[in-house]
């Protein structure tokens, strides 16, 4: 909670720095949001669900609708980096079939 106060070894005294918490440098966890377009197939997203986010047919079919409904949809929750990975795979997918379909991803 809050900030840790601490002070070097060798800084001398008053010279207090503040070291934000672990949580306030960076969450733990990111979600990652699928967005809707008027172009990428539905088949499409559904694929891209299953391949990068292991989803189930029902489960990725489930979610593309709710994304083609409501403008964005979440596709799973993960570590920054595999967060980051899993928005990077769907560019590169999307990118080579030639669908403008996006995710971002944001703080848990
Ligand atoms: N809106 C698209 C269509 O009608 C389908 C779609 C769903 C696209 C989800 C992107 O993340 C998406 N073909």
């Amino acid at each position: 909670m809050g900030t840790e106060r601490w002070t070097r070894p060798d800084s001398p005294e008053g010279d207090v720095l503040e070291r934000p918490d672990e949580k306030t440098v960076e969450p733990e966890l990111w979600k990652v949001f699928l967005l809707n377009d008027d172009y990428t197939t539905m088949d499409f997203v559904v694929e891209v669900l299953e391949a990068v986010f292991h989803k189930s047919p029902a489960e990725a079919h489930g979610i593309m609708m709710h994304v083609h409904i409501n403008g964005k949809g979440l596709a799973g929750v993960y570590p920054f980096e595999v967060a980051e990975t899993k928005v990077a795979a769907v560019a590169e997918l999307a990118q080579g079939a030639g669908y403008p379909l996006q995710a971002d991803m944001e703080p848990d």
